[in-house]
Protein backbone atom coordinates (compact mmCIF):
# COMPACT_ATOMS: atom_id res chain seq x y z
CA UNK A 1 0.00 0.00 0.00
CA UNK A 2 1.34 3.40 -1.02
CA UNK A 3 0.84 6.03 2.02
CA UNK A 4 4.16 8.40 1.70
CA UNK A 5 3.67 10.53 -1.97
CA UNK A 6 4.07 14.05 -1.71
CA UNK A 7 6.37 16.28 -4.55
CA UNK A 8 4.77 19.72 -3.84
CA UNK A 9 2.57 21.86 -2.33
CA UNK A 10 -0.55 22.00 -4.62
CA UNK A 11 -1.01 18.40 -6.10
CA UNK A 12 -4.99 17.22 -4.92
CA UNK A 13 -4.33 16.04 -1.17
CA UNK A 14 -5.24 12.85 0.42
CA UNK A 15 -3.30 12.49 3.78
CA UNK A 16 -1.73 15.05 5.89
CA UNK A 17 -0.07 15.04 10.14
CA UNK A 18 -2.05 17.75 11.82
CA UNK A 19 0.28 19.00 14.96
CA UNK A 20 -1.23 19.55 18.54
CA UNK A 21 -0.96 22.38 20.97
CA UNK A 22 -0.81 20.64 24.23
CA UNK A 23 2.05 20.77 26.21
CA UNK A 24 3.35 22.93 24.57
CA UNK A 25 6.14 25.69 25.78
CA UNK A 26 7.71 28.91 24.60
CA UNK A 27 11.27 27.85 24.78
CA UNK A 28 13.97 29.41 27.22
CA UNK A 29 17.02 31.47 25.90
CA UNK A 30 19.24 29.15 24.54
CA UNK A 31 22.38 30.17 22.52
CA UNK A 32 20.37 29.76 19.30
CA UNK A 33 16.74 31.73 20.32
CA UNK A 34 15.93 34.68 22.44
CA UNK A 35 12.28 34.76 23.14
CA UNK A 36 10.52 37.58 22.68
CA UNK A 37 7.43 36.53 24.96
CA UNK A 38 7.25 34.98 28.38
CA UNK A 39 8.93 31.17 28.18
CA UNK A 40 7.57 28.73 29.61
CA UNK A 41 4.38 26.81 29.05
CA UNK A 42 1.81 28.12 27.23
CA UNK A 43 -1.37 28.83 29.58
CA UNK A 44 -4.39 26.42 29.40
CA UNK A 45 -6.70 29.20 27.94
CA UNK A 46 -4.51 29.36 25.15
CA UNK A 47 -4.19 25.77 24.23
CA UNK A 48 -7.62 25.31 24.45
CA UNK A 49 -8.61 28.34 22.31
CA UNK A 50 -6.12 26.58 19.18
CA UNK A 51 -7.10 23.51 20.27
CA UNK A 52 -10.90 24.13 19.07
CA UNK A 53 -9.28 25.79 15.52
CA UNK A 54 -7.20 22.87 14.87
CA UNK A 55 -9.81 20.04 16.03
CA UNK A 56 -11.83 22.12 13.63
CA UNK A 57 -9.33 22.05 10.33
CA UNK A 58 -9.45 18.29 11.47
CA UNK A 59 -13.07 18.26 10.27
CA UNK A 60 -12.96 20.43 7.46
CA UNK A 61 -9.97 18.26 6.38
CA UNK A 62 -11.73 14.98 6.90
CA UNK A 63 -15.28 15.65 5.99
CA UNK A 64 -15.08 18.41 3.07
CA UNK A 65 -11.60 17.60 1.65
CA UNK A 66 -11.96 14.19 2.28
CA UNK A 67 -8.10 13.83 3.51
CA UNK A 68 -6.54 11.05 6.19
CA UNK A 69 -5.34 13.46 8.85
CA UNK A 70 -2.93 11.75 11.48
CA UNK A 71 -1.65 13.33 14.69
CA UNK A 72 1.10 13.17 16.64
CA UNK A 73 1.72 11.64 19.97
CA UNK A 74 0.95 14.04 22.85
CA UNK A 75 4.44 14.18 24.62
CA UNK A 76 4.63 15.84 27.46
CA UNK A 77 7.52 18.46 26.36
CA UNK A 78 7.35 20.64 29.82
CA UNK A 79 9.94 18.13 30.67
CA UNK A 80 13.33 18.96 31.13
CA UNK A 81 15.93 17.68 29.15
CA UNK A 82 19.82 16.84 29.79
CA UNK A 83 21.84 15.65 27.29
CA UNK A 84 25.97 14.91 27.23
CA UNK A 85 26.34 18.70 25.65
CA UNK A 86 23.69 21.08 26.98
CA UNK A 87 20.42 20.95 29.10
CA UNK A 88 17.08 22.63 29.39
CA UNK A 89 14.25 22.92 31.78
CA UNK A 90 11.36 22.77 29.03
CA UNK A 91 10.70 21.37 25.49
CA UNK A 92 8.49 23.34 22.83
CA UNK A 93 5.49 21.13 21.23
CA UNK A 94 4.46 19.14 18.35
CA UNK A 95 2.12 21.88 17.11
CA UNK A 96 4.03 21.99 13.42
CA UNK A 97 5.39 18.97 11.75
CA UNK A 98 6.09 21.29 8.74
CA UNK A 99 9.21 22.59 11.05
CA UNK A 100 10.36 18.66 11.67
CA UNK A 101 9.53 16.47 8.86
CA UNK A 102 10.70 16.66 5.50
CA UNK A 103 8.69 14.96 2.83
CA UNK A 104 10.15 14.62 -0.69
CA UNK A 105 8.42 12.03 -2.55
CA UNK A 106 8.29 8.52 -1.16
CA UNK A 107 10.60 9.53 1.85
CA UNK A 108 10.27 11.61 5.10
CA UNK A 109 13.78 12.96 6.60
CA UNK A 110 13.08 13.73 10.32
CA UNK A 111 15.23 16.95 10.23
CA UNK A 112 18.16 17.98 12.28
CA UNK A 113 16.33 20.84 14.24
CA UNK A 114 18.54 23.92 15.23
CA UNK A 115 17.00 24.63 18.57
CA UNK A 116 17.45 22.45 21.53
CA UNK A 117 14.08 22.79 22.92
CA UNK A 118 13.24 20.70 20.03
CA UNK A 119 15.62 18.15 19.76
CA UNK A 120 13.50 15.56 20.44
CA UNK A 121 10.21 16.93 18.72
CA UNK A 122 10.26 14.21 15.91
CA UNK A 123 9.88 11.40 18.37
CA UNK A 124 5.64 13.10 18.82
CA UNK A 125 5.59 11.45 15.32
CA UNK A 126 7.12 8.05 15.73
CA UNK A 127 4.03 5.96 16.11
CA UNK A 128 2.85 7.40 12.69
CA UNK A 129 6.23 7.05 10.85
CA UNK A 130 6.46 3.81 12.45
CA UNK A 131 3.00 2.88 10.99
CA UNK A 132 3.98 4.04 7.62
CA UNK A 133 6.77 2.08 7.21
CA UNK A 134 5.14 -1.02 8.50
CA UNK A 135 2.30 -0.66 6.14
CA UNK A 136 4.48 1.15 2.70
CA UNK A 137 6.88 -1.11 1.82
CA UNK A 138 8.64 2.20 -0.36
CA UNK A 139 8.76 4.27 2.25
CA UNK A 140 12.00 5.86 2.79
CA UNK A 141 12.69 7.23 6.59
CA UNK A 142 15.47 8.89 6.97
CA UNK A 143 16.86 10.52 10.28
CA UNK A 144 18.79 13.27 8.84
CA UNK A 145 22.36 13.84 11.39
CA UNK A 146 21.54 14.81 15.11
CA UNK A 147 23.71 18.03 15.78
CA UNK A 148 25.26 18.25 19.18
CA UNK A 149 24.01 21.53 19.86
CA UNK A 150 26.83 22.44 21.83
CA UNK A 151 27.63 26.23 22.53
CA UNK A 152 30.00 26.09 19.05
CA UNK A 153 27.23 25.25 16.75
CA UNK A 154 26.08 29.39 17.42
CA UNK A 155 27.74 32.45 16.94
CA UNK A 156 27.82 33.84 20.89
CA UNK A 157 27.99 37.27 19.39
CA UNK A 158 25.08 37.04 17.01
CA UNK A 159 22.99 40.34 17.54
CA UNK A 160 19.59 39.52 18.96
CA UNK A 161 17.85 42.89 18.65
CA UNK A 162 16.57 43.10 15.72
CA UNK A 163 16.36 46.81 15.64
CA UNK A 164 20.24 47.57 15.53
CA UNK A 165 22.07 48.19 12.32
CA UNK A 166 24.29 45.21 13.16
CA UNK A 167 21.76 42.58 12.72
CA UNK A 168 21.28 44.24 9.95
CA UNK A 169 24.51 43.89 8.24
CA UNK A 170 24.45 40.16 9.93
CA UNK A 171 21.62 39.40 7.85
CA UNK A 172 22.82 41.20 4.71
CA UNK A 173 25.67 38.94 4.80
CA UNK A 174 24.09 35.73 5.33
CA UNK A 175 25.28 35.39 9.01
CA UNK A 176 22.88 34.17 11.39
CA UNK A 177 22.96 32.68 15.10
CA UNK A 178 23.94 29.22 13.83
CA UNK A 179 27.01 28.90 12.21
CA UNK A 180 28.47 26.04 9.98
CA UNK A 181 30.07 24.10 12.79
CA UNK A 182 27.71 20.96 12.19
CA UNK A 183 24.91 20.69 9.19
CA UNK A 184 21.77 21.72 10.38
CA UNK A 185 18.18 21.96 8.94
CA UNK A 186 14.69 22.60 9.71
CA UNK A 187 12.58 21.31 7.54
CA UNK A 188 10.17 24.07 6.90
CA UNK A 189 13.07 25.76 5.42
CA UNK A 190 12.18 23.81 2.62
CA UNK A 191 10.01 24.72 -0.40
CA UNK A 192 8.89 21.32 -2.90
CA UNK A 193 8.54 22.56 -6.10
CA UNK A 194 8.99 18.68 -7.85
CA UNK A 195 12.37 18.17 -8.88
CA UNK A 196 13.99 20.87 -7.34
CA UNK A 197 14.00 21.90 -3.61
CA UNK A 198 14.42 25.45 -2.32
CA UNK A 199 16.02 25.74 0.85
CA UNK A 200 16.20 29.50 2.89
CA UNK A 201 19.73 29.56 4.38
CA UNK A 202 18.59 31.41 7.75
CA UNK A 203 18.79 31.27 11.78
CA UNK A 204 17.26 27.68 11.50
CA UNK A 205 19.66 26.36 8.64
CA UNK A 206 22.83 26.57 7.83
CA UNK A 207 25.00 25.87 4.45
CA UNK A 208 26.52 22.46 5.98
CA UNK A 209 22.71 21.29 6.76
CA UNK A 210 21.95 22.63 2.95
CA UNK A 211 24.90 20.63 1.45
CA UNK A 212 23.95 17.46 3.57
CA UNK A 213 19.82 17.60 1.82
CA UNK A 214 21.62 17.99 -1.41
CA UNK A 215 24.27 15.28 -1.58
CA UNK A 216 21.23 13.19 0.10
CA UNK A 217 18.67 13.44 -2.67
CA UNK A 218 21.26 14.42 -5.39
CA UNK A 219 21.41 10.12 -6.86
CA UNK A 220 17.65 11.04 -7.19
CA UNK A 221 17.89 13.49 -10.05
CA UNK A 222 16.89 16.75 -7.52
CA UNK A 223 18.71 19.70 -7.22
CA UNK A 224 18.70 21.71 -4.17
CA UNK A 225 18.86 25.49 -3.90
CA UNK A 226 20.26 28.40 -1.37
CA UNK A 227 17.94 31.42 -1.01
CA UNK A 228 17.50 34.45 1.07
CA UNK A 229 15.36 37.16 1.91
CA UNK A 230 17.73 39.58 3.58
CA UNK A 231 15.06 42.25 4.41
CA UNK A 232 13.74 39.69 6.90
CA UNK A 233 15.48 40.35 9.85
CA UNK A 234 14.50 37.04 11.51
CA UNK A 235 14.55 34.32 8.85
CA UNK A 236 13.08 31.19 10.12
CA UNK A 237 10.83 29.08 7.62
CA UNK A 238 10.14 29.58 4.62
CA UNK A 239 7.01 29.07 3.86
CA UNK A 240 6.02 32.34 4.76
CA UNK A 241 8.54 33.87 2.58
CA UNK A 242 8.02 32.21 -1.25
CA UNK A 243 4.59 30.53 -1.36
CA UNK A 244 3.65 28.80 -4.77
CA UNK A 245 -0.20 29.78 -5.15
CA UNK A 246 -1.07 28.72 -8.96
CA UNK A 247 0.88 25.55 -10.41
CA UNK A 248 2.50 25.24 -14.11
CA UNK A 249 1.09 24.35 -16.51
CA UNK A 250 1.29 23.94 -19.77
CA UNK A 251 -0.21 27.20 -20.88
CA UNK A 252 0.84 29.57 -18.42
CA UNK A 253 3.59 30.01 -15.63
CA UNK A 254 3.14 28.60 -12.35
CA UNK A 255 2.62 31.63 -9.59
CA UNK A 256 4.63 32.01 -6.36
CA UNK A 257 4.59 35.05 -4.37
CA UNK A 258 7.00 36.51 -2.07
CA UNK A 259 6.17 39.44 0.89
CA UNK A 260 7.14 42.76 -0.94
CA UNK A 261 9.14 44.52 2.27
CA UNK A 262 11.34 41.10 2.27
CA UNK A 263 12.03 40.25 -1.48
CA UNK A 264 13.96 37.54 -2.74
CA UNK A 265 17.46 39.05 -3.83
CA UNK A 266 17.69 39.77 -7.36
CA UNK A 267 20.88 37.37 -7.35
CA UNK A 268 18.92 34.08 -6.25
CA UNK A 269 16.09 34.99 -8.10
CA UNK A 270 17.73 35.16 -11.34
CA UNK A 271 19.92 32.17 -10.73
CA UNK A 272 17.17 30.10 -9.62
CA UNK A 273 13.84 31.13 -11.65
CA UNK A 274 15.43 32.63 -14.96
CA UNK A 275 14.06 30.06 -17.82
CA UNK A 276 11.59 28.33 -15.19
CA UNK A 277 7.95 27.77 -14.87
CA UNK A 278 7.53 30.04 -12.34
CA UNK A 279 7.06 33.47 -11.99
CA UNK A 280 7.75 35.33 -8.54
CA UNK A 281 4.86 38.15 -7.45
CA UNK A 282 4.44 40.40 -4.29
CA UNK A 283 1.90 39.06 -1.72
CA UNK A 284 -0.70 40.73 -0.90
CA UNK A 285 -0.03 42.85 2.64
CA UNK A 286 -1.68 40.77 5.41
CA UNK A 287 -5.39 41.94 7.38
CA UNK A 288 -3.27 43.11 9.98
CA UNK A 289 0.46 43.45 10.47
CA UNK A 290 -0.34 42.96 14.28
CA UNK A 291 -0.11 39.46 15.60
CA UNK A 292 -1.73 37.84 18.38
CA UNK A 293 -0.24 38.57 21.83
CA UNK A 294 2.88 35.82 22.45
CA UNK A 295 3.37 35.23 18.19
CA UNK A 296 6.60 34.95 17.27
CA UNK A 297 5.84 34.83 14.09
CA UNK A 298 5.42 37.61 11.35
CA UNK A 299 2.54 39.04 9.95
CA UNK A 300 2.78 37.04 6.97
CA UNK A 301 1.49 34.28 8.51
CA UNK A 302 -1.18 35.72 6.21
CA UNK A 303 0.40 33.32 2.99
CA UNK A 304 0.58 30.55 5.26
CA UNK A 305 -2.18 28.30 3.68
CA UNK A 306 -2.34 24.88 2.72
CA UNK A 307 -3.05 24.02 -0.88
CA UNK A 308 -5.39 20.65 -0.80
CA UNK A 309 -5.37 20.89 -5.00
CA UNK A 310 -4.14 22.98 -7.27
CA UNK A 311 -7.11 25.27 -7.45
CA UNK A 312 -8.34 24.90 -3.60
CA UNK A 313 -6.88 26.04 -0.23
CA UNK A 314 -7.49 26.83 2.82
CA UNK A 315 -6.72 29.97 4.26
CA UNK A 316 -7.58 31.35 7.56
CA UNK A 317 -10.44 33.56 7.67
CA UNK A 318 -9.65 37.43 8.44
CA UNK A 319 -6.52 37.21 6.00
CA UNK A 320 -9.17 38.88 3.78
CA UNK A 321 -6.44 40.28 1.01
CA UNK A 322 -4.62 37.06 0.55
CA UNK A 323 -8.17 35.44 -0.33
CA UNK A 324 -9.40 37.78 -2.24
CA UNK A 325 -5.90 37.62 -4.30
CA UNK A 326 -6.34 33.56 -4.67
CA UNK A 327 -9.82 33.90 -5.88
CA UNK A 328 -8.64 36.21 -8.31
CA UNK A 329 -6.48 33.93 -9.62
CA UNK A 330 -9.22 31.17 -9.72
CA UNK A 331 -8.38 29.45 -6.25
CA UNK A 332 -11.57 28.62 -4.32
CA UNK A 333 -10.87 29.45 -0.76
CA UNK A 334 -11.77 27.33 2.50
CA UNK A 335 -11.73 29.79 5.09
CA UNK A 336 -11.10 28.85 8.60
CA UNK A 337 -11.09 30.70 12.09
CA UNK A 338 -7.23 29.23 12.75
CA UNK A 339 -5.60 32.90 14.29
CA UNK A 340 -5.82 31.63 17.87
CA UNK A 341 -3.58 28.76 16.71
CA UNK A 342 -0.91 31.46 15.36
CA UNK A 343 1.13 31.56 18.73
CA UNK A 344 1.50 27.88 18.65
CA UNK A 345 4.32 28.60 16.18
CA UNK A 346 2.57 29.32 12.74
CA UNK A 347 -0.35 28.84 10.75
CA UNK A 348 -2.12 26.26 8.50
CA UNK A 349 0.94 25.39 6.50
CA UNK A 350 3.18 25.04 9.43
CA UNK A 351 0.93 22.89 11.24
CA UNK A 352 0.47 20.41 8.90
CA UNK A 353 2.83 18.07 6.71
CA UNK A 354 1.39 16.68 3.87
CA UNK A 355 2.18 12.69 2.97
CA UNK A 356 0.28 11.57 0.17
CA UNK A 357 -0.68 13.88 -2.93
CA UNK A 358 -1.75 12.07 -5.89
CA UNK A 359 0.70 13.31 -8.51
CA UNK A 360 4.39 12.42 -9.68
CA UNK A 361 7.50 14.50 -9.69
CA UNK A 362 7.86 16.78 -12.45
CA UNK A 363 10.50 19.31 -13.59
CA UNK A 364 9.99 23.01 -13.53
CA UNK A 365 13.02 24.56 -13.90
CA UNK A 366 14.96 24.20 -17.09
N1 LIG B 1 7.30 29.44 10.81
C1 LIG B 1 6.93 30.37 9.81
C2 LIG B 1 7.05 31.77 10.34
C3 LIG B 1 7.56 32.68 9.34
C4 LIG B 1 7.53 34.11 9.76
O1 LIG B 1 7.55 34.43 10.97
O2 LIG B 1 7.45 34.96 8.89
Amino acid sequence: MKIVNSHNEWDPLEEIILGVPDFWCTPQKEPGYLPTSRTGKQSDEYIHKAALQIDNLERVLRFQCNVTVRRPDKIDFTQPVRTPFFSIEHQHGASCPRDTLLVIGNEIIESTMSSRARYFESMAYRTILNDYFEKDEDMLWTMAPKPTMSENMYNSDFPFDTNCQERKDWIQNYKYVINEAEPCFDAAEVLRLGKDLIVQQSMTANRKGIDWLRRHVKSRGYRVHEVHFPGDLNPVHIDASLVPLVPPTNERKGILVNPPDRPITKEDKDRIFTGSSWEILDAPFPNSMVVPESCESSAWLSINLLMVGPDKAIVEETEIPTINFLESLGIKCIRVPYRDSYRFGGSIHCQTSDVRRIGECHNYFP
